[in-house]
């Protein structure tokens, strides 16, 4: 056991107390060095835990397989525990805080034996910064540690930061034995707690992410003022130098990371346009004292969805994918590379799949369905600063001021292409009554449609008819709000083909957004808000005729007055929670649409 390097003496107690409890065999304070990287990867190497690629090919890159079922988030085993059972509301899981603990302490029991505990400091946003959030990660996995030293800042810097009495979230993980029927991921809000036992996969385990990021800084968003939202950030530089940022909140496997990444499309291009990467995920948003909304992206690295990335989707991912990369369930080759479905290259004659079984491509099972080589929910965990396109705002204390929200997600028929809100209180109705079909990104079944409020279903630490009324209010402190959009990247035609290219194609959507945010051109007022004049959009170089984007900004009546009547139980279930304000909205939409 290495001897605490810290003075604080709430972390000293805690770790000794869980070491007490998981009884690891021995205690490792992660510090942060490139010799302990190589340390820990050349252990992780002997012991199979991670496969190290072809260090000519990709130099730095690494492979892991999750268990067969820990393969993405596990939401109905995941909980919010207070004392009040209205203050994780009705979408939450929920169990009393006394309860939980009983119950995972059983669990975490021994769970760490003939392993290391290393525990990992670290920082959500830049070290120091007045809007960063300090948490400690207890884990026997080293694939977490590696991961976190991606995603987060860690390890001296934070310590020497948290001091002697600093304030940290206590965020212990142990991957036990992977089982399934013992797999719990908690959240104590109250306690700015995390525990979570029994996975291995990401979004459960790296808790800095959706569990810090997102559950408990929501939670403290809403009693300190400010927003956590499942968001990315871009900036758009014109060609003058002046650069606008989006930030946009789209439900997992949604298009949060493409959009974010997107180089501006061949017909754009002679305007001179720039995207700034700022975020892909998580937003952190709060009004300064200018009086407008300020975001910084808390996360310093990108845990991305692999299946479809290649150099016509996503040809920035593609580049910073190409060294010191962490590839989770994708097919692995004889020649110690990686190949998914979707990608540049053509598919190896014989390789290893997600699950390490040989695999051919054109392979299919007894039911003669294609067999994938990478899991859809396959993933690459990379730093942000390999991203051609990173902002140089992304260390800034500061962040970046939002000119624009957007709402998205899959609706196959109901969202037209875009629409914009008639003010923050309708665009707030407009988030809080999104909806999406199923993806791999969770459990359940593909492609039913779900509403996920603001893409913060799985997200929100607390009870969500608060959460809109936290909206409602933040709008209200704003001296300048930034206008609320919807976006559907997703609209389908009677073959269930994308009406819309999507991807770079986006920007020329991001244009008209801009372009209403800055009053310089008019709309056509319809029922659910306004949407664009076809003639306003640039369609330079794209091959789209007329009657397919007439179908693309169609707004049916009927089909919305169907998707009211389904919104309303949805919204009902909040009860007394739910802000008159979202009700009046629905109700409004409902007499325009009459
Ligand atoms: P999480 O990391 O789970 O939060 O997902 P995300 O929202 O960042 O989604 P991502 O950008 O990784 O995209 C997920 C899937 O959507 C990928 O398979 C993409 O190929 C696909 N996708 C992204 N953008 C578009 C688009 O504009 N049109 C279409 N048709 N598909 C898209
Ligand atoms: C998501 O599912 O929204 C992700 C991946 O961004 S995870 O970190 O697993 O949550
Ligand atoms: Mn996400």
């Amino acid at each position: 056991m290495n001897e605490a390097p810290t003075k604080n003496k709430e972390l000293k107690k805690w770790v000794a107390d869980m070491a007490r409890l998981c009884k690891p065999d021995r205690i490792v304070w992660i510090t942060g060095t490139e010799e302990e990287k190589r340390a820990l990867e050349h252990e992780a190497f002997k012991t199979g835990e991670l496969i190290e690629l072809d260090q000519k090919k990709l130099p730095g890159c690494m492979y892991h397989r999750t268990a067969e079922n820990d393969v993405a988030r596990t939401e109905h085993l995941t909980y919010i525990c207070t004392s009040k059972k209205e203050d994780a509301g009705p979408t939450n899981n929920w169990m009393k805080p006394a309860e939980a603990y009983k119950t995972a302490k059983k669990l975490f029991d021994g769970s760490m034996a003939a392993r290391a505990m290393y525990v990992i400091p670290f920082s959500m946003g830049p070290v120091g910064s007045p809007f960063s959030k300090i948490g400690v990660e207890l884990t026997d996995s080293i694939y977490v540690v590696l991961n976190m030293r991606i995603m987060t800042h860690i390890g001296t810097p934070v310590l020497e930061k948290l001091g002697t009495e600093g304030d940290f979230t206590e965020c212990l993980h142990s991957k036990a034995d992977l089982d399934v029927t013992k797999r719990m991921i908690l959240h104590f809000p109250e306690d700015n707690a995390i525990w979570s036992i029994g996975s291995g996969y990401g979004g459960n385990v790296l808790l800095g992410k959706k569990c810090l990021a997102l559950r408990i800084a929501s939670y403290l968003g809403k009693k300190e003022g400010w927003m956590a939202e499942h968001m990315l950030i871009l900036g758009i530089e014109e060609p003058d130098g002046h650069i606008e940022y989006i930030a946009a909140a789209f439900p997992s496997a949604c298009g949060k990371t493409n959009l974010a990444m997107l180089i501006p499309p061949e017909g754009l291009k002679r305007k001179g346009y720039r995207v700034w990467t700022v975020g892909d995920d998580i937003a952190w948003m709060r009004i300064d004292s200018d009086g407008a909304l300020w975001a910084i992206n808390p996360e310093s690295g990108f845990f991305g969805v692999v299946p479809g990335t290649n150099s016509k989707s996503n040809p920035n991912a593609v580049q910073m994918l190409k060294r010191n990369t962490i590839f989770t369930n994708v097919v692995l080759t004889p020649e110690d590379t990686v190949w998914w479905e979707g990608s540049d290259d053509p598919p190896p004659k014989e390789a290893l799949d997600w699950r390490g079984r040989p695999w051919r491509p054109g392979m299919v099972d007894d039911k003669g369905k294609p067999v994938l080589g990478a899991h859809p929910n396959s993933r690459f965990t990379v730093p942000a600063s390999q991203c051609p396109s990173i902002s140089f705002r992304l260390e800034h204390h500061h962040g970046v001021p939002i000119s624009a929200i957007i709402f998205g997600g899959r609706r196959a028929h109901v969202a037209p292409l875009v629409y914009e809100s008639f003010s923050w209180q309708h665009g707030v109705y407009v988030g809080s009554t999104m909806a999406s079909e199923r993806t791999a990104a969770q459990y359940g079944e593909l492609g039913e449609v779900r509403r996920d409020p603001m893409a913060m279903l799985p997200f929100c630490g607390y009870n969500m008819g608060d959460y809109f009324r936290h909206w409602l209010d933040m709008g209200k402190r704003m001296a300048k709000q930034p206008k609320i959009f919807n976006v559907n990247w997703f609209r389908v035609d009677e073959n269930g083909g994308f009406l819309w290219p999507g991807y770079s194609e986006n920007l020329r959507i991001l244009e008209w957004i801009l372009a209403r945010c800055n009053n310089r051109i008019d709309a056509i007022r319809t029922p659910i808000g306004f949407i664009p004049r076809p003639e306003d959009l640039d369609m330079t170089g794209l091959n789209l005729d007329r009657p397919s984007l007439e179908r693309l900004l169609y707004v049916d009546k009927e089909v919305w007055k169907k998707e009211l009547d389904s919104q309303k139980p949805f919204l009902e279930q909040f009860g007394a929670s739910l802000p008159k304000e979202i009700m009046e909205e629905h109700e409004a939409l409902r007499h325009r649409l009459a």
